[in-house]
């Protein structure tokens, strides 16, 4: 017996614990573990700052020893003026060296942040519902795991730390400033409040903005995708000029919200560099009066002239920070939608592992409607099938057959009635077990674009033998096939491989699951897609797999199910007849009756077309 524990299951950081409803609160929960490399980074670049101020007061005291307003070291004019240019080099490189210091930690902390948090949303995505992914556009996600993460990243690695640095060199600057003259100091922020209210109210307006615009390049990306995996469709019908009017209209619209965007940038930097310049003009000329009344020294005066110049920049680029800071929230908000999303629960049941699964399926009176569906796409099905014996199911197209099946291994729950394996409610067995159990044939086979043989070992979940995978192959009737490969088994599937048939990929699916080796299985619809011939012999492959194997199968010819041990007709998600197929065909009204005349009348006039064919007439 297999165990359930996922082998190879790696913790990430549940980022799930970082969905705060405040924004701001939530990104700091997501640098946790991180927080001493970001401290780190904001002490370095106070370093660095700090060795900024300390070169410019050394320029103040050089600029008043030239002018005679200071006294030089021990009294020797030529020894100090070498230890200030010593003094010069060593600040340059230790604030070069913090600074570099500072971007290596910040970056390390955007990096690590952004990786764990790819890892986490992919894997927590791929744990989301069925509903959820049928329900969300690929494209969307995508554009919320590449995109919305790097913008987030930028926002650790730049504004994050931008916020510090700003804050700090405002900060130091301003208090030297104030230590040079008190009056000075305060003069040279006059401006700084209301630019900062501003700053504010345009910080909102640009999430607004930013938020339409992020939605717009998602639909652009969505529209981008579906094209793309649809191309064969649009070829077909012909339909490029439709398409790309649509994607036109989605480009237009990214233009129009870009320009939005672009419009009050474009209003605001003007703006606030024009009231900056005015404050940094106003404070020099104070200062130079104050020094034409000899109320401060040259030296004083220079050395505030380079300190206002690293207290405006960060004003300056507070409001920049701001609104790229904007961007760094819109695109966590955009995450937290997909971290809040509840996971399907795998694990959680009350059977254990331990049980053995006979294969006895019940279904009494189940319905079942689709999260986002307006009417029972099942009502009232009720059924048996005996451990080991077959089921098919037939009806025609939209009849809820794939949908019946997708309710065993507990894709969708069913919203009334009970189904039961081996007398235990399907709600209580755990859904890995339950997938672990169950082998499906899909309608729409997909094959990953790895080799042939990792997708036919893809479900088994251990290593197996070169002979296995061939035995499940011959057994599907597609070994032949992969042999001609030039290849064989390590021949890649896909757009960098070979492209299989439809028929080829169903039967490539069908080994897949032949080698899962599972006790209940499900084919739906597996021999949709070959020839008679190539039919017959999966039908006598799926026969030596059905064997010993409850299976629910699900067909069209009356051929590939008349030996089914029991026969259900769906009609409009009901049960409109149920039995053997001698006594279906007996019963002159019912729907299986005038399948069966349609495809028997069909098949003779096929053979006997053929014939013709083949005597030459
Ligand atoms: P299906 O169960 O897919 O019908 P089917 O398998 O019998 O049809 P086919 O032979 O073509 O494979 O669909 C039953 C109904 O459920 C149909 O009206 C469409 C609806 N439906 C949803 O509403 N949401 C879904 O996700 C699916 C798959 C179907
Ligand atoms: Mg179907």
């Amino acid at each position: 017996m297999a165990t359930l524990a996922p082998t190879q299951q790696k913790t990430y950081f549940d980022f799930r614990k970082a969905v705060a409803e405040n924004r701001l609160k939530g990104l700091w929960q997501t640098m946790s573990g991180y927080h001493w490399l970001y401290f780190g980074a904001v002490l370095t670049l106070m370093f660095s700052s700090l060795a900024k101020t300390a070169s410019l007061f050394l320029l103040r005291y050089f600029a008043d020893l030239v002018s005679g307003n200071a006294e030089a070291v021990e009294g020797n004019l030529g020894k100090t003026f070498v230890l200030i240019g010593l003094a010069f080099v060593g600040f340059a490189a230790l604030e070069g060296g913090f600074a570099f210091l500072s971007g290596r930690m910040a970056a390390e902390t955007a990096e690590g942040i952004t990786r764990r948090m790819r890892n986490f949303l992919f894997d927590h995505i791929q744990r989301l519902s069925f509903s959820y992914h049928s329900k969300t556009p690929t494209g969307d996600l995508i554009e919320r795991v590449t995109s919305d993460v790097d913008a987030l990243r930028r926002f650790f690695s730049e504004q994050a730390i931008g916020v510090g640095r700003i804050v700090l060199l405002f900060f130091i600057n301003w208090f030297a400033i104030l230590s040079l003259n008190a009056k000075l100091g305060w003069v040279s922020v006059i401006s700084i409040p209301p630019i900062l209210a501003v700053s504010l109210w345009f910080f909102k307006r640009v999430t607004k903005a930013y938020e339409k615009y992020q939605e717009q390049e998602a639909a652009l990306s969505t529209t981008l995708q579906e094209n793309l995996t649809g191309v064969r469709v649009v070829k077909a019908f012909a339909r490029q000029d439709y398409e790309k009017g649509k994607f036109e209209k989605e480009n237009w619209g990214k233009f129009l919200k870009g320009k939005i965007l672009l419009f009050m940038h474009s209003l605001f930097w003007p703006l606030s560099d024009i009231v900056l310049g005015l404050q940094m003009l106003g404070g020099f000329v104070f200062a130079a009066l104050m020094v034409i009344n000899n109320e401060i020294t040259v030296g004083t005066y220079l050395a505030y002239v380079g300190l206002v110049v690293w207290l405006i920049w960060p004003i300056r680029n507070l409001g920049r920070l701001i609104v790229q800071t904007s961007t760094g929230m819109v695109s966590y908000g955009r995450l937290v939608e997909i971290m809040k999303q509840e996971r399907e629960d795998l694990f959680g049941g009350s059977v254990t592992a331990q049980k053995n699964i006979i294969g006895e399926v019940t279904f009494e009176d189940v319905s079942f409607q689709y999260s986002d569906g307006q009417t029972d796409v099942l009502k009232n099905i009720s059924f048996t099938v005996k451990p080991g014996q077959s089921v098919a199911l037939i009806g025609s197209t939209g009849s809820g057959k794939t949908s019946l099946v997708n309710l065993l291994p507990r894709f969708h729950e069913y919203t009334g009635g009970r189904i039961l394996l081996d007398g235990v409610e399907l709600k209580d067995y755990p859904r890995a077990m339950l997938r672990q159990h169950i082998g499906i044939v899909e309608q729409e086979p997909f094959l990953f674009s790895r080799s042939i043989r990792e997708n036919i070992a893809y479900g088994v979940g251990r290593q197996v033998t070169d002979e296995e995978v061939e035995s499940a192959a011959r057994a599907a009737s597609i070994h032949e096939v992969i042999i001609g490969f030039p290849d064989g088994y390590k021949t890649l599937v896909g757009e960098k491989g070979v492209t299989l048939s439809g028929g080829q990929k169903q039967r490539t699916t069908i080994a897949r699951t032949i080698l899962k080796n599972p006790r209940i299985l499900i084919l739906d619809d597996s021999t949709s897609s070959v020839d008679t011939e190539t039919e017959a012999e999966i039908r006598q492959a799926l026969t030596n797999l059905m064997q010993n194997r409850t299976t629910f199968i699900i067909a069209h010819r009356i051929q590939s199910v008349m030996n089914a041990d029991l026969i259900v007709v769906l009609d409009k998600g009901e049960i409109i007849q149920m039995g053997k197929h001698a006594d279906l065909v007996q019963d002159e009204n019912g729907m299986y009756r005038k399948i069966y005349d349609i495809q028997t009348r069909v098949d003779d006039e096929l053979e006997m077309e053929l014939s013709r064919v083949g005597s030459g007439e």
